[in-house]
């Protein structure tokens, strides 16, 4: 993955970035769940430390270019949220990607713990999903047609994550009364 992956639907709102293409297979439910709301977003390598300069040229030209949230994952040493978040005025969700060592729990801590004054808004390791989802709820907060209509999309995503946790919490209890357990 070395060039930027535009989606159609309208100039991208969202960057979702990434240190290595190695970190694609935690990353790309962020782009899957942004797809499925219909948010515009792009796809790219940019590496804090084998591209620096690049780096800084996308965290300082997000704003200009439309982006209005960027989602960085990064493993390891996980400098790439927070130095995008330190060359941009957009909110910056940072993923950490677990690498086959130490579990994630250092790229978990090289993101979450920025200065003050820089902050890096962090999902759990490996949690792109969610934050594609913080990606759009910042979406959903602004003003304007595209803003509302993202809300009432959450609205019922929310709707249906409700339902489907009342229909396995009916499926634990029936099996538990099938099988004597019940107490309720
Ligand atoms: C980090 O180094 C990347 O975000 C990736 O998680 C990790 C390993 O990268 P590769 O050596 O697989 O390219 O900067």
């Amino acid at each position: 993955m070395s060039e930027r992956d535009e989606q159609p639907g309208g100039a991208p709102l969202v960057g979702v970035v990434m240190g290595s293409d190695s970190d694609w297979l935690t990353m790309e439910p962020a782009a899957q769940v942004l797809a499925e709301f219909g948010v515009p977003h792009e796809v790219d390598v940019v590496s804090a430390h084998r591209m620096p300069q690049a780096m800084l040229a996308y965290g300082a030209a997000a704003a200009d270019r439309g982006l209005r949230v960027i989602v960085a994952g990064a493993g390891g040493a996980a400098h790439l949220p927070g130095m995008l978040a330190a060359v941009t005025p957009l909110p910056v969700i940072g993923v950490p990607v677990p690498l086959k060592v130490l579990d994630g729990l250092d790229s978990l801590l090289s993101i979450v713990q920025m200065p003050a004054g820089v902050p890096v808004a962090t999902v759990a390791v490996g949690n792109a999903r969610n934050a594609g989802l913080l990606a759009v709820r910042i979406l959903a907060a602004g003003e304007g047609a595209t803003a509302a209509s993202l809300r009432a999309a959450m609205v019922a995503f929310q709707a249906d994550l409700e339902a489907t946790a009342r229909a396995r919490g009916e499926v634990l209890r029936r099996s538990r009364d099938a099988a004597g357990q019940g107490t309720r």
